[in-house]
């Protein structure tokens, strides 16, 4: 059978065209996007899937206070392993917490983002907040400043958010129907009162959606943030994505509830259900109809370090930063040349796209000319750069990729423990396994830069078969590859369901 790999669009691009440099890389939702605003997501990790790959932020917990309740927080809980939004190991004042973004950025130069996302509202602390600002944008005026609120206090500081640069802001959007925000919100703190049910959550609505349209006036690029919350707002978070986007906001990141009884939320202790991975992703392909839709999300906590899927907290203590000299100057040059270096590389994969026969190297779809086959699913092991570069035993996430006929999109993420973590770990190395293969059911394929004969066997017996071909290749690519050969060797039917829609 001959396969040739063409430039088409995909059946899901509502658009029907490509960007031709997909900088967001939302596979699904590629529309051209006009230079200005290429520029702003280009090396933003979170406005831009592609750039998750290369570039790192960091946030900077200076925002103690918030002004609203949310059933799903609980911000007393800490725990070191956890990462979810509202947790922070230490507070800090925005003199330290410009010595320590300055001393991430002068370490990891690939970060390209300071955001302060809490663990409160950055809006409700505005002192704080906007003289930690200040400061950053004093010592390192190349890095991209980003805030996450609830929206409360939006427009009353969106001149501030404007005198200071901030070019990206995120607005938790749970609902656009105050009966529903009830359920949701259990009061806010709004002109020196505690307000509470529907006409709390009818002032916050309004406060968001008033602030949401306020920057986009201003050229500002918002996400919206929407929790998903099964049985509560789930059915109506299609309409959120169509209000949301016609209101002009430029991405909507839909995340899972988290609620476990022992984070103490009203949510964790009242039994509420967090959604399936299934659920969630039939949310995030009915929303994509209306909207670009962010799947890469790592619902990171408020002092969150490194690139999206790492954890470099530990690095950046107070006691670790104390006397720690930096020469800010020197730090921006290596800044702007590891930059180039990276756009350097993400060229010349897309360059690389040709030789694979592509005749449009600046495209992330693929489309593979063939009778029509099930889609499969494959997980990634990587640790960034846009390439397979980890090995099966030290991955602690898999990125989900779905190869069809009709190109290649990233799907999302999965969690696991590390495999091999060191001899300490070794007894442990069973149990890790069978849960990787249990967070990898659905995908056919595993590709990783090496894997061992043990989990090699075991992967095959669970009917993922594992690839360790593809090392140092770019994702997407290997992805195709893959499925191309999976076809030409007849590994699959056409029209056969070869998974029943779980990532
Ligand atoms: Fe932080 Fe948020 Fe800015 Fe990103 S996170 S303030 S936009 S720099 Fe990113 Fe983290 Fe998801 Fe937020 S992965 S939780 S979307
Ligand atoms: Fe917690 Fe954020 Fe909700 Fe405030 S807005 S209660 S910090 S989740």
């Amino acid at each position: 059978m001959e396969l040739k790999v063409i430039n088409q669009p995909a059946a899901s691009c509502p658009t029907g065209q490509y960007s031709t440099r997909d900088p967001v890389g939302c596979s699904d939702q590629l529309s051209p996007l006009p230079d200005r605003v290429l520029e702003k997501v280009n090396n933003h990790p979170c406005f831009s899937e592609q750039a998750h790959h290369y570039y790192a932020r960091m946030h900077v917990a200076v925002a103690p206070a918030c002004n609203i309740q949310c059933h799903y927080c609980n911000r007393k809980f800490d725990c070191a392993n956890e990462s979810r939004p509202g947790v922070v190991s230490e507070l800090l004042d925005p003199d330290q917490a410009v010595s320590k973004a300055l001393a991430v950025a002068a370490t990891i130069p690939q970060t390209s983002v300071v955001g302060i996302a809490g663990p409160g509202d950055p809006l409700a602390n505005p002192e704080r907040t906007f003289k930690t600002f200040l400061g950053l944008t004093k010592h390192a005026p190349d890095l991209k400043l980003c805030v996450s609120t609830n929206g409360l206090q939006l427009p009353q500081h969106v001149d501030e958010l404007i005198k200071h640069n901030i070019g990206h802001v995120t607005i938790t959007i749970n609902c656009i129907d105050p009966m529903i925000g009830a359920h949701i919100y259990p009061w806010i703190f709004w002109n020196h009162r505690r307000i509470r049910g529907e006409k709390a959550a009818e002032i916050l609505i309004e406060q968001q959606l008033k602030g949401l349209e306020m920057l986009v006036e201003r050229d500002v690029l918002v996400k919206v943030n929407s929790v998903m919350i099964p049985g509560i707002n789930d059915q109506h978070l299609k309409e959120v994505s169509r209000v949301v986007k016609a209101k002009g906001a430029f991405l909507h990141n839909i995340m899972p509830l988290i609620a476990r009884p022992e984070h103490g939320t009203y949510y964790g202790l009242t039994g509420q259900r967090e959604p399936t991975q299934t659920e969630l992703q039939a949310l995030q392909e009915a929303c994509s109809g209306d909207m670009k839709v962010m799947r890469h999300c790592r619902q990171c906590r408020s002092d969150a370090v490194g690139l999206l899927g790492e954890d470099r907290r530990a690095e950046f203590t107070k006691d670790k930063l104390e006397n720690k000299k930096i020469d800010y100057e020197a730090a921006v040059e290596t800044r702007l040349r590891v930059r180039e270096t990276i756009e350097r590389q993400r060229k010349k994969q897309r360059q690389a796209r040709t030789t694979f026969g592509i005749s449009n190297p600046d495209v992330t779809h693929v489309r593979c000319v063939v009778s029509r086959h099930a889609p499969v699913r494959m997980a990634v092991a990587t640790r960034g750069e846009g390439v397979i570069n980890e090995h099966f035993g030290q991955a602690s996430e898999y990125l989900i990729y779905e190869a069809s006929t009709e190109g290649v999109r990233f799907l999302g993420y999965r969690k696991t423990d590390l495999y091999c973590s060191g001899a300490d770990s070794c007894g442990n190395g069973a149990s890790v396994l069978s849960n990787t293969i249990r967070i990898l059911h659905g995908c056919k394929v595993v590709l990783c830069s090496q894997i061992g004969f043990e989990p090699w066997k075991q992967l095959e017996s669970a009917g993922i078969i594992p690839n360790g071909e593809h090392a140092m290749e770019p994702i997407e690519e290997a992805v195709m590859e893959v499925y191309r050969d999976l076809i030409e060797k007849g590994a699959l039917n056409p029209d056969d369901a070869l998974y029943e829609g779980i990532i």
